[in-house]
Formats: structure tokens, sequence, C-alpha cells
């Protein structure tokens, strides 16, 4: 898998090194198309999935939303690619879509080889195990699974963290690899293997829709750093600008205590953060080639980053954990908006 995604990585750097003329342009085709193309997951609940409706959901989703709102005027100028995890590196390197916003890893390959850039970590995860409780009832830590069948799923960051940590460790797991997260699940819940392992936020989400859910356990150790976030094409500093500073505003955002509810309100703020968060003062806006509203507008479709980890990911029955605020003991830490 790691040889699939590296071709894909030097594919890619290949494309963005040899097409200049997309410097710059990202934006100026998503205006003149009036719709922003966002590659998200094919459905992973909490994250991106066709709710009730068929529209799509999730933290992911809602990034989406609050980057059309702020570059486009509505939150709902978005066309949304569903893409497996295989399909969206090449999706990227080929222009089909604008970014990722799919449960993608920050890593070093994919930053400096792969031709990508990432804004800003949007949601902080690691890896894990999950069992069948019912079936292994002494399984209650991961050298319990010593020798174990772990399915795992290829084209992903989670093989190679699962051996290294083996090694480091001095345990035996053997993998079982599968394409796909449908057939990588099917494999677990049908008992081909142990365990399953992937990101804690893959595995809530898998449970989430398991009538029998009580029947597992998932795991005390995270083996590894899984910070996610959008993944665009290099090249493109002033795109990236504004894709960086969307997520830093819908954080401050709830640093500041501006709500969905409250922000046109919150323009008459004395906070000098605050007034320029909301376009009030300073010129944020226009030094993005935005307008001054850019970032109310994001807040007024989606919400503050805690209004969007409350709808989406709170389901799941996830703590805020790393991705709490900075002053509330996580690592949310919105960069100073001058
Ligand atoms: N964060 C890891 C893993 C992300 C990932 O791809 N997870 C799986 C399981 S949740 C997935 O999205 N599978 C969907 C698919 O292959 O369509 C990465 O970026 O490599």
């Amino acid at each position: 898998m790691l040889k699939r995604e590296w071709i894909a990585g030097a594919a890619l750097w290949l494309i963005v090194a040899v097409e200049p003329a997309w410097a710059g342009t990202t934006l100026d085709a998503i205006r003149q198309r009036g719709a922003l193309v966002c590659g998200v997951h094919t459905g992973l609940a909490g994250f991106s999935a066709p709710d009730k409706a068929g529209k799509y959901a999730g933290i992911d989703v809602d990034y989406c939303k609050a980057l059309a709102a702020a570059i486009l005027g509505s939150a709902d100028k978005v066309r949304y690619v569903p893409l497996t995890a295989q399909q969206r590196f090449t999706a990227l390197q080929s222009g089909e879509v604008d970014l990722l916003s799919r449960n993608t890893t920050w890593n070093s390959k994919r930053d400096a080889a792969m031709g990508a850039v990432f804004p800003a970590v949007w949601f902080f995860d690691g890896q894990a195990f999950v069992i069948n409780g019912r079936k292994n009832p002494k399984v209650a830590k991961l050298a319990d699974l010593n020798k174990a069948a772990v399915c795992v799923e290829s084209g992903t960051t989670t093989e190679r963290n699962m051996a290294d940590y083996a090694r480091a460790n001095k345990l035996n797991f053997k993998p079982v690899v599968f394409e796909g997260q449908e057939a990588t699940e099917k494999a677990f819940q049908s008992g081909r293997c142990d365990a399953y392992t992937t990101d804690a936020s893959g595995i809530a989400a898998m449970l989430s829709a398991l009538p029998n859910r009580g029947d597992f356990t998932v795991l005390p150790e995270l083996i590894s750093k899984e910070p996610m976030g959008p993944m665009l094409r290099r090249n493109d500093a002033d795109f990236f600008a504004v894709a960086r500073w969307t997520i830093y505003a819908l954080q401050q955002a709830e640093e500041s205590g501006v709500t969905q509810a409250n922000v046109a309100e919150m323009k008459k703020s004395n906070s000098p953060v605050v007034q320029r968060l909301t376009g009030v003062s300073g010129e944020i806006g226009k030094e993005l080639g935005l307008d001054a509203d850019w970032a109310v507008r994001a807040i007024r479709a989606v919400g503050n980053y805690g209004e969007i980890w409350e709808r989406n990911i709170k389901p799941l029955g996830l703590a805020r954990g790393n991705n709490a605020l900075w002053n509330k003991g996580g690592l949310i830490y919105p960069m100073p908006l001058e």
C-alpha cells in the first residue's frame, strides 16, 4: 500500500511541478464555476456521509460549506466528490477536486513528497484497535493481541503504523489487508480477524452504525498521531491562505464566544479580536482577496468550531480531548487574527 501511495505522490508532485499555470488560479476557477469542488469521504459518520435526505453532512463537509460561504457567499455552492482512500490523491492531483476534506493525515511524505500542502489541523486523531469483547473477553490491551490477525485497509497510514508499533513493542500482529473501508469492516465484523485497526474516529463511526455495538471494545492505546486536515495542491498561496484562515476563523470564533446565532450581534463587540474576525475593523478579508464579511458568512453557515464538533462528532461518543481549545486543555490553537 505504501508503494501505491508513493507512486500517486510522485505523480502528483510531477504534475504540480510542471504545471505552473495552476499557480494562484484555484480561487478564480472556483468563482468562475460558481462552486467549490470538495473531495470527501464516501460515508464516514460524523465526518462526511449522506444524511437521511441524501445530503452530505459531517465535520469535513462543514469545512467545505464554510469555505464556500467565505469565497462564494453561500454554503450551498459546493459540489461533493465522494472519494475512497485509494482514489483521493489522484483526484487532487488531476484537478478533479479543488481540495480534499477527507480524514487525511498530515505527514511529511504527503507534505514534502506529494506536491501537497495542509493549511492547518481540522481534527486531531490517533490510530486505535477494536475487538469483539463478547468473543474475546480477555483482550483488554494491545499486548493481549500478540499473534492476532488484524484487519487493516490499504492506501492509508494505518498498516505501517501497526508494523512500527509491533516492532518497537516486540509484538507480532498478522495484518490482513483489504482494499476499501467496507471490505475491511465487513471482514472484521464477520470474524475474519481478531481486531480491526484504523483511526479512532473511523472506529467510532463504524460502531455508531452497528446494532450490536455493545459487543465491541476499543482498546485504550492510541499508537500514532493522526493530525487530519484539508489537503491542497501546492503552488497556490492565495487559496492556501483562504483555506487556512477559514479554519482559524472558525476556531477563533469558538475561543471568542462568537456563535452561529450571535455572529451578527457580535459585530457590536468591544473586543478587538472579535471586531477583526467579523470585519468591523482591520483588513483581513481584503488581504485574503475576499470581502469584510467572509468569516461572518462562514460562522453563520456552520457555527464555530465547537458547534461543528457538538453537532457532528459528539453523537459518536468521542470526547473533545486534543480537539478542545488550547486554553481548555486541548491542541486547537487558532493563530492570531491581525
Ligand atoms: N487518516 C488516515 C486514514 C484515513 C482513511 O483513509 N481511513 C479509512 C478508514 S476510516 C477510510 O477512510 N476508508 C475509506 C475508503 O477507503 O473508502 C490516512 O490519512 O491515511
